[in-house]
């Protein structure tokens, strides 16, 4: 019942174009999920990833665990690791959010990783992930789709601010 009002009112919050700042951002239980954006897929290239900010309220925490997308035949939480200088990517099979913290998902660290695209990323579109949590269970999130080379959300160059981009235009 509560998560389904919270997602209603994502849905809202993101279908308002001049909606302030707290626009595209999803709840559920103790877990907020914010800003979720993933990058256009170029040419025929079958991989893609998805980057997030989650965070869980003081006093609590929780893990997630898995994630899925309809776009995607397969999706992975990932991490990059520095191996004799070299970047690799890792799965990890969970990924601890702490209480009263923030974990960032973004490009170079932890991202959610999409496997077995059904078709390109689209700079624009909006990509459909379902994240599970231990505690707060499903919670279904749309990435916007930013351009090949983003570093960050909306037009931003690295983290997702609070504050200082503005609606989200969807
Ligand atoms: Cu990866």
């Amino acid at each position: 019942m509560t998560r389904s009002i919270a997602w209603l009112a994502a849905i809202l919050a993101v279908s308002v174009p001049a909606a302030a700042a707290s626009a595209h951002v999803y709840e559920s239980g103790a877990v907020t999920v914010s800003h979720p954006w993933a990058r256009a897929t170029p040419g025929g290239a079958t991989v893609g990833a998805a980057y997030v900010e989650i965070s869980a309220k003081d006093g609590t925490s929780d893990t997630l665990v898995a994630a899925s997308s309809p776009a995607a035949g397969r999706v992975e939480i990932h991490t990059h690791t520095m191996d004799d200088g070299v970047m690799k990517m890792r799965k990890l099979e969970k990924l601890e959010i702490p209480g009263g913290n923030s974990v960032l998902l973004q490009p170079s660290g932890n991202h959610i990783m999409l496997f077995e695209l059904k078709g390109p990323l689209k700079e624009g579109d909006l990509l459909p992930v379902t994240l599970v949590f231990e505690k707060a269970g499903e919670v279904k999130i749309e990435a916007t789709i930013e351009p090949v080379g983003a570093k960050g959300p909306h037009g931003t160059t690295g983290q997702p601010g609070h504050e200082e981009h503005m609606g989200h235009g969807q």
